[in-house]
């Protein structure tokens, strides 16, 4: 074994994506009966990607799933009865049959912040809470997912450069499953890869074959310990296929048969049951019994579902506007010092690090004369993605440029400016001399 998963949780892998799919085909029959209610979308060819990316995550942390992440769902202990009372609008749903879909989160318990079909928005939101958790000193660490299609969207990007700037605990998903729609990502992208966005950000990324769900998990293991470590945020790109339409009413006629083919003959469930297979993780004894339980749970969660009640009519007039039913109310405050380092990985205060001249970009350019990081493929000199594969042990990504140092750094005052007492009290006395306004150090 080449990575440090016990037996049971290479088999949990296993359960989880193959309850992600098998759920799935059985909401796509539910469908076909028209019980589901709205669209349905499917991820097949995509369970390595939700189940190994929200593995490493632990039970404080925070997610936000997209229409291709019933996976993580599963993971997060949403139980399947749930997706299907959901999509077929059941009393008994999250939302009380009042939304459809995936449209449904769990705050309280699970932390699952409920979709947004606006592409890109849950970046900013779940910056935000990335931002949050870490001022409540909770060191958790948010996660969501995008698509190809949604990276190009302003929200990706303006979520994105938040997240890089405030040093949030924040990790990006980003699903290439080739197709946004009907459009192919090169139709769509000018890069071939979607992680090379991140450099733009100053954040690390990776790029990972989507359908190794080892590769994934390992990949999203280090960005989630490196956020939850201070050292900010993380982009991975996993390299995947959408197997189906956009969604049911779509046949994808658009894509080549061969493309489909080639993606076939690369399943992550198949290619996963080889390697514990391969690596005598298994027999077909333990698969057996997995696939036998995940019959089993989905006969009673399938039926639960489809003998629970519509909701009665009146409902549609409660819950419409918040007439007391909801307290919202963070416990926002904290003692000043657990949001300063060292309890907190961001300084409060900070320096400017250098004066934007163009003699800093020549000795910039003096450092890069040598090429800094192999791979990628569009021949720049800039830092690229470390490409990761699953039994290989993950590569640290190269260290990005160094700052030219600038001599006399000034400190620009935390908060309220030149009158935040904060300031002052931890300004180091030895600077106090350096500013000409005021000799004893007043800004
Ligand atoms: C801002 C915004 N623009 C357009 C849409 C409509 N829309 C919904 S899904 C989709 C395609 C998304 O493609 P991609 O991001 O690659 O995700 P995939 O469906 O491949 O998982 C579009 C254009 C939307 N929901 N939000
Ligand atoms: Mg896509």
């Amino acid at each position: 074994m080449s990575n440090p998963l016990t037996r049971e949780q290479h088999l949990e892998l296993y359960y989880f994506m193959q309850l992600n799919r098998q759920l799935e085909e059985r909401m796509v029959r539910l469908f076909r009966q028209n019980k589901i209610v709205g669209g349905l979308y499917s991820s097949l060819g995509q369970e390595a990607v939700s189940v190994g990316s929200c593995y490493p995550l632990e039970k404080k942390d925070w997610i936000a799933p997209m229409i291709r992440n019933v996976g993580a769902l599963l993971v997060k202990g949403v139980p399947p009865r749930d997706i299907f009372t959901q999509h077929m609008a059941k009393y008994t749903s999250p939302t009380q049959g009042k939304d459809g879909t995936s449209h449904f989160g769990d705050l309280k318990v699970r932390h699952i912040v409920s979709p947004i079909s606006m592409l890109g928005d849950l970046i900013p939101v779940m910056t935000g809470v990335a931002m949050a958790g870490r001022y409540l000193g909770q060191n958790i660490v948010a996660l969501t997912w995008i698509g190809d299609g949604g990276s190009s969207t302003g929200a990706f990007h303006e979520g994105l450069n938040l997240a890089a700037q405030q040093r949030a605990p924040f990790v990006l998903i980003v699903e290439n499953n080739q197709w946004a729609y009907s459009t192919p990502v090169s139709r769509q992208v000018p890069v071939k890869n979607l992680a090379d966005r991140a450099v733009a950000y100053g954040i690390r990324s990776w790029i990972v074959d989507g359908n190794d769900v080892l590769a994934v998990y390992n990949a999203s293991k280090e960005a989630v310990d490196e956020c939850r470590a201070g050292r900010g945020p993380a982009l991975i790109e996993v390299k995947t296929m959408r197997m189906r339409g956009h969604a049911q009413h779509d046949p994808a006629e658009y894509v080549p048969k061969q493309m489909f083919d080639y993606w076939k003959a690369r399943d992550p469930i198949t290619l996963y049951e080889k390697y514990l297979t391969e690596n005598k993780i298994w027999d077909s004894k333990a698969k057996a019994e997995i696939d036998a339980r995940i019959e089993r749970e989905l006969d009673v969660e399938q039926k639960f579902a489809e003998d629970s009640p519509m909701p009665p009519p009146e409902l549609a007039e409660e819950g419409v506007y918040c007439d007391g039913c909801h307290e919202i109310e963070a416990a926002w405050q904290r003692p000043k010092a657990e949001v300063m380092p060292p309890r907190c990985s961001i300084e409060p205060g900070w320096q400017v690090k250098d004066y934007g001249s163009y003699a800093e970009v020549e000795a910039i350019t003096k450092q890069i004369a040598a090429p800094v990081v192999a791979g990628g493929g569009n021949g720049s000199k800039v830092a690229k993605p470390v490409v990761k594969s699953g039994g290989k042990p993950p590569q640290k990504q190269q260290p990005r440029l160094a700052e030219p140092e600038t001599p006399d750094i000034p400190r620009v005052p935390f908060g309220r400016g030149p009158k935040d007492k904060s300031v002052r009290e931890t300004q180091n006395p030895r600077d106090r001399h350096q500013n000409p306004r005021d000799k004893r150090g007043r800004r």
